[in-house]
């Protein structure tokens, strides 16, 4: 057991045990030691063995549940607190030194009272438990593109999450030699377990969460979340807030995107790369199954969630995903929904917060048609198809290893990236935004990204069918003011010399009775093949108001009876909404526009929209044949 190999004596551990000499990182690990107060330190190593060990006090502490070896080979259940299931934005800060480079997007606190903030909080945070020192390299281990990272926690499920989702361990260390940079990362449960007290399966501290970020000094500070984004800190801290910041700084992108590889029946492949907020279908667009009667077209996956890209020689942009695991919505996946993640979760998997089968498996709402006739649910209780509550939490995940996906991409480990020769942007808004537009140009794209966003629903953040802003799916992301963010994109496509064009996509308008009009999922293969022709210059594209757009005729049909009058309502520019959007559009840029932090090229591009609708047809349609 891990626990039991550990002496008394924390701060002899770090440097009798410590698997490095780099300086920096060992005064890292020394001060947080005093501070925090664990009982004992424990440098991770990475090895099978070691995740072996963890997996086992997991189950020891009451934290995970081993699944039926048989069902679901090498595979555990976490169930975390009801009160500690999912990121809190609210409890998110961006501590810059001046508020305005947080911008108006963000939550800001003066740095120096944040420190005074977290000294306190940190202060013998971690009595009775164990200081796991997680050495991690987002991107493949020695990439320039990669950036490493180290994370202290005291959350041995931390520990566990980062082996699959990071390149973790001992290699590390080799990488970052005697003064590499790393990005310091400090977690705690913020619940410390004094002599002789009872600990929880799942300890937390809700009621005083705090993520923040240092992004001038590139530091990370989690307190009170066990959970997803916020515990994991490669992920949503480091590969986004934070290297958002240092991609601004030293001329790259981090974004929020998938990344895939579209085959032509050809050979060719050209590489995408696509922003979506939650609840888009991002890892279904990842994981697509092309329709079987569009022979020879496939599509394989690089990334579900984050791109790091980076201008090559050429003049061209190369992404890599930072992450080596996913880290996905388990309710509404399902063999039919997404044949491959489901694949991609078959072993060597942790859930947490799905039900639990009687035969020792796992199951979540939308996973197959027919619900089973008894669960324990994610709160652990018993559960039938009669109950009131749903069986899995909606935020319940499945942390799976990439390599695991059967279309894994063959380069998806390449440290050079892939080119990525599309930029695909959605949102889900149920009228007015056609099924896909192409940008005329670079800033028009970047102005088209800006402006993204999904209709709120009723349920969750109030009224109906208002938008909800989420520039690049980017908001709860950007580590630093959103208006220097698209002056940063402008930047970049004036830099290059091969530019990828940039599309707006939309699955989700509605009909009158409520009903989806596009099929989606597998079928969303028609549109990206229409980009990839576009990218190749084969396909044919007409000017719309918005952008340009395909004709019926420019999509592949084969194997779907989809009327051209259907095509041509999912294609439609109204004047009136154009216009009722373009003021809506100007609102927004409002707090931008009063910090001097909207580029002039935005002013332009709301002009030309204006006018463009001002000239158009009451109701533009694409004409039809
Ligand atoms: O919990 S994560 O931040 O990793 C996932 C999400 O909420 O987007
Ligand atoms: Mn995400």
């Amino acid at each position: 057991m891990i626990e039991q190999q550990i002496t008394n004596n924390p701060t002899a551990q770090i440097t009798q045990q410590a698997p490095t000499s780099h300086k920096k990182v060992l005064e890292f690990v020394e001060k947080f030691t005093s501070l925090c107060e664990p009982k004992a330190v424990y440098w991770c190593d990475g090895s099978d063995e070691e995740y072996k060990r963890i997996c086992d006090l997991l189950v020891e502490k009451g934290t995970f549940t081993k699944l039926n070896p048989n069902k679901r080979p090498n595979s555990y259940l976490a169930r975390s607190n009801p009160k500690d299931v999912a990121r809190v934005e609210a409890r998110t800060f961006i501590c810059s030194k001046r508020e305005v480079d947080a911008g108006p997007t963000n939550n800001w606190i003066d740095p120096e009272e944040m420190r005074e903030k977290l000294m306190g909080l940190f202060k013998g945070c971690m009595h009775g438990r164990t200081l796991y020192v997680i050495p991690f390299s987002m991107g493949p281990l020695g990439s320039k593109l990669s950036q490493i990272g180290i994370e202290l926690t005291d959350s041995p499920y931390v520990v566990a999450n980062m082996r699959i989702m990071t390149r973790m361990g001992q290699k590390v260390w080799d990488v970052l030699g005697e003064d590499g940079f790393f990005i310091p990362c400090c977690h705690s449960v913020g619940s410390p377990l004094e002599e002789g007290a009872p600990d929880s399966s799942w300890p937390c501290n809700p009621e005083n969460t705090y993520i923040v970020h240092f992004p001038e000094t590139r530091e990370i500070y989690s307190f009170g979340s066990g959970y997803g984004g916020n515990a994991l800190l490669g992920k949503k801290c480091l590969a986004l807030r934070i290297a958002s910041k240092m991609a601004c700084d030293e001329d790259w992108l981090a974004e929020h995107m998938m990344i895939s590889g579209i085959e032509s029946p050809d050979g060719k492949k050209t590489y995408i790369a696509g922003a979506f907020p939650s609840a888009c279908g991002k890892t279904n667009l990842a994981m697509l199954i092309p329709p079987k009667e569009m022979t020879g077209w496939k599509v394989s996956t690089v990334g579900d969630d984050i791109a790091w890209i980076h201008k090559g020689e050429d003049g061209a942009l190369y992404a890599i995903n930072p992450e080596s695991g996913f880290f996905g919505v388990a309710p509404g996946t399902s063999a039919k929904t997404n044949k491959n993640a489901m694949e991609s979760c078959r072993a060597n998997t942790i859930f947490t917060n799905v039900a639990l089968t009687d035969d020792g498996d796992v199951w979540w709402e939308g996973m197959t048609d027919e619900k089973p006739a008894h669960l324990i649910d994610w709160r652990g209780n018993d559960w039938t198809p009669e109950s009131p509550t749903p069986a899995a939490h909606p935020n319940a995940r499945f942390t799976a290893p990439a390599s695991q996906c059967p279309t894994i991409d063959d380069r998806w480990e390449d440290p050079n990236g892939v080119k990525i020769e599309a930029f695909l942007f959605g949102g889900r808004m149920s009228h007015n935004v056609p099924l896909v537009i192409q940008s005329f140009n670079w800033a028009h794209g970047v102005y088209l990204a800006s402006v993204m966003g999904s209709e709120k629903t009723a349920a969750a953040e109030g009224t109906a069918g208002e938008i909800r802003r989420d520039p690049f799916a980017m908001l709860p992301f950007c580590g630093y003011n959103m208006g220097d963010y698209f002056s940063h994109w402008l930047n970049i496509g004036r830099e290059l010399s091969q530019m990828p064009l940039i599309f707006r996509v939309n699955w989700f308008q509605k009909d009158e009775e409520g009903h989806f009009m596009w099929p989606g999922f597998g079928d969303n293969m028609r549109v990206l093949k229409w980009i990839v022709e576009r990218v190749r210059h084969t396909a044919n594209a007409v000017e719309c108001p918005l952008g340009l757009m395909p004709e019926y005729e420019d999509l592949d049909w084969r194997g779907l009876d989809y009327p051209q009058e259907k095509f041509v309502e999912l294609m439609t520019v109204d004047k009136a909404e154009g216009l009722r959007e373009f003021e809506s559009q100007r609102l927004f840029y409002r707090p931008f526009a009063e910090e001097q932090r909207l580029p002039k090229e935005f002013v332009h591009e709301l002009a030309l929209l204006e006018l463009r609708l001002e000239r158009s047809d009451e109701v533009w349609k694409p004409r039809k044949k």
